[in-house]
């Protein structure tokens, strides 16, 4: 890996985003994809934890029509619901998500299962992301998150005590990889103050506009946040909730980051970021975990993601 100068960090900063090209070798890439293809021959999921992915409002409203569990009252009228990360409830249970945060989970792409959970497609190419504590439970992605590159990183970025809160490995699989609306992910992972979450994407393969690459909007992390997720009180007809609104942003804000495999895009918290659906015929793998610099900083216990006893965030620095 090239080394990350000040320019760099100082764009970073600016930009609120940063692309580092070739940080990961191709060998690296392909044992996080040979792990997952492991993950996947032996996963079991029983039919009602087949939870489909969608970001749409009208999508989770016809959840509640099912009267299935789930976030049946999600109510901004008109608006895409961002399910970015990890809104990955369609009509399955939410608590099979809610309870993922030290698990490793899978959760499947819209239109993949019928009525009874049952796959329409090879159970392979359904599936949408795996969730949330690969780091913490994988050898292999344990050894990526903590790898030195990563921790030298951390240091130059100027992280004190940094503590890894989860990670997905995402699929966006051809075809059917559906689109992650504009979102902030401080919007998910709340803190106070604001500016202590980072994440650390990789591209496992090259991701390009035709995949669907990430797109930003640059300068937008500087602006607070305009919404947050947090948990319904207990006895809600459903476990979390927004707060505040979206705004409905302009396309031509957004600024497309084409990388090639083995490339690292850093994250600010706070700024506004998306992907498209995928509609080519290439997958375009990536593994994705945030970082909450934990030095005079509070996590808020309204966030739908909390430590537990059997995985309290662990440091980046071990
Ligand atoms: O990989 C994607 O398509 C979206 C990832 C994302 O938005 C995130 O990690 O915050």
């Amino acid at each position: 890996m090239a080394s990350v100068s000040q320019d760099q960090i100082q764009k970073f900063h600016r930009d609120g985003f940063l692309v580092l090209e070739g940080f990961f070798s191709t060998e690296e890439c392909d044992s996080m994809r040979s792990q997952i293809q492991g993950i996947i021959e032996g996963m079991e999921v029983p039919p009602h934890c087949r939870t489909e992915f969608s970001t749409r409002e009208e999508e989770q409203l016809q959840a509640q029509v099912l009267g299935k569990a789930g976030l049946e009252h999600w109510k901004e009228e008109g608006r895409r619901q961002i399910a970015a990360q990890e809104s990955l409830w369609g009509n399955g249970s939410s608590d099979y998500f809610l309870t993922s945060g030290d698990k490793i989970r899978f959760f499947f792409e819209k239109g993949v299962l019928d009525k009874k959970g049952n796959f329409l497609i090879p159970k392979e190419k359904s599936i949408s992301k795996i969730g949330h504590a690969l780091h913490a439970y994988d050898p292999v992605f344990k050894q990526i998150t903590h790898s030195s590159k990563v921790q030298e990183l951390g240091r130059k970025l100027g992280l004190e005590r940094p503590v890894v809160v989860q990670s997905m490995y995402i699929f966006k699989q051809p075809g059917i990889g559906g689109e992650v609306t504009p979102h902030q992910d401080a919007t998910f992972l709340h803190t106070e103050p604001l500016g202590r979450i980072l994440g650390f994407w990789i591209a496992l393969e090259d991701a390009t506009q035709e995949n669907a690459c990430l797109w930003f909007i640059p300068g937008s992390h500087t602006n607070g946040i305009t919404r947050r997720m947090v948990r319904a009180p207990s006895g809600a007809s459903t476990c979390v909730e927004f707060v505040g609104s979206e705004p409905a942003y302009d396309d031509s804000q957004f600024i497309p980051l084409p990388i090639k495999k083995g490339g690292l895009i850093l994250i600010h918290g706070e700024v506004v970021h998306k992907s498209e659906l995928n509609s080519s015929e290439s997958s375009r793998h990536a593994f994705t975990f945030h970082v909450m610099e934990a030095k005079g900083t509070t996590w808020s216990k309204e966030n739908w993601l909390q430590p537990t006893p059997e995985l309290p965030f662990p440091s980046l620095y071990t």
